[in-house]
């Protein structure tokens, strides 16, 4: 019946409220719905979990929110790169992170005067993770397609040197990763179907054991961009669960050229990669799911 805890921090004035959710922005917190009425506004930051703990005894030397994170390096830079833009001596306010005595490191920073953070992480990465099926990320001996759409090639082409980086430098062959170009995002779908059901007509030679689905649908300049995009994801999609084969799905829906761009590796990292990341991802879990031999799967 329990759904969550809330822990409430009254702030003084509107600078501080800024600037803690600038900060809890920058870390990388999902914003909850918080809200905004006449006498008060919330703002929100959501922890994937959450715990409230009563201590008795002597209390350990952190701050009463404790955020349990992984790459702690990586939040204390970003922590110090928040604090640097907001000017000040910010390597002075961000001490290293230390060991605790309960196998963990851990920094504590105060980015508003009075609202003290302590952030930490387990010295071994495999404490207090949720026990899971996972796939691993070695593409070593797996074999792959590439159906790329020619339609806006200035993306699709990054998308796929990002792809095929992603690929190479995980340890699949270049011999093993198969290239197929379509004229546009609306034929990803049958030319990715064509592909994955060469696995189940010839078994052996042709077949891959997943399919990189690369496209690039600009709202501005697509006729009926909405009926087209839903036919390119619901027809990869289709051809993923009737063949069984995963298809990763980067066809990019973007309002803009240089939203599309920033996609492509400008900015917002590059989908291309991300998909065939994916890719290597769902073969490994589904060789583990569905590998009885060794006990796992079903
Ligand atoms: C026709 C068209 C248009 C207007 N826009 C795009 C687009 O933004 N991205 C894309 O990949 N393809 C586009 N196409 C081409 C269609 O996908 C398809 O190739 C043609 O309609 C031929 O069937």
């Amino acid at each position: 019946m329990i759904k969550g805890i809330t822990i409430l921090r009254p702030v003084g004035n509107a600078t501080e409220y800024e600037r803690l959710s600038s900060f809890f922005s920058a870390l990388g917190f999902a914003s909850g719905s918080g809200w905004d009425e006449e006498s008060s506004r919330g703002a929100s930051f959501l922890a994937p979990l959450g715990n409230l703990e009563f201590v008795q005894g002597q209390m350990p030397s952190v701050a009463s929110v404790l955020v349990e994170v992984i790459q702690l390096d990586a939040v204390r830079q970003a922590a110090l790169a928040w604090l640097r833009a907001q000017g000040g001596e910010a390597a002075a306010q961000v001490p290293a992170a230390v060991e605790t005595d309960w196998k963990s490191r851990i920094f504590t920073v105060e980015p508003v005067p009075g609202h003290v953070f302590s952030f930490w992480e387990w010295l071994d990465p495999l404490k207090g993770k949720p026990i899971a099926v996972e796939g691993d990320l070695s593409a070593a001996g797996m074999r792959f397609a590439i159906v790329v759409a020619r339609w806006n090639a200035v993306i699709t082409d990054r998308l796929l040197d990002g792809a095929l980086d992603a690929l190479l430098r995980s340890g699949a062959a270049r011999r093993h990763i198969e290239i197929v170009r379509v004229p546009g995002a609306w034929e990803v779908p049958s030319a990715a179907r064509a592909v994955a059901e060469r696995v189940a007509t010839f078994g052996g030679p042709g077949a891959v054991d997943a399919i990189i689905t690369l496209g690039c649908l600009i709202r501005g300049e697509t006729a009926h961009y909405e009926a087209i995009y839903n036919e390119v994801a619901r027809g990869i999609g289709q051809s993923q669960q009737e063949t069984g084969i995963p298809h990763a799905f980067g066809v990019l829906t973007c309002e803009t050229l240089e939203q599309a761009l920033n996609r492509a590796g400008i900015k917002a990292g590059n989908k291309g990669f991300e998909a065939a990341i994916a890719a290597i991802e769902m073969v490994s879990l589904r060789r583990k799911l569905t590998d009885t031999e060794n006990g796992e799967g079903a």
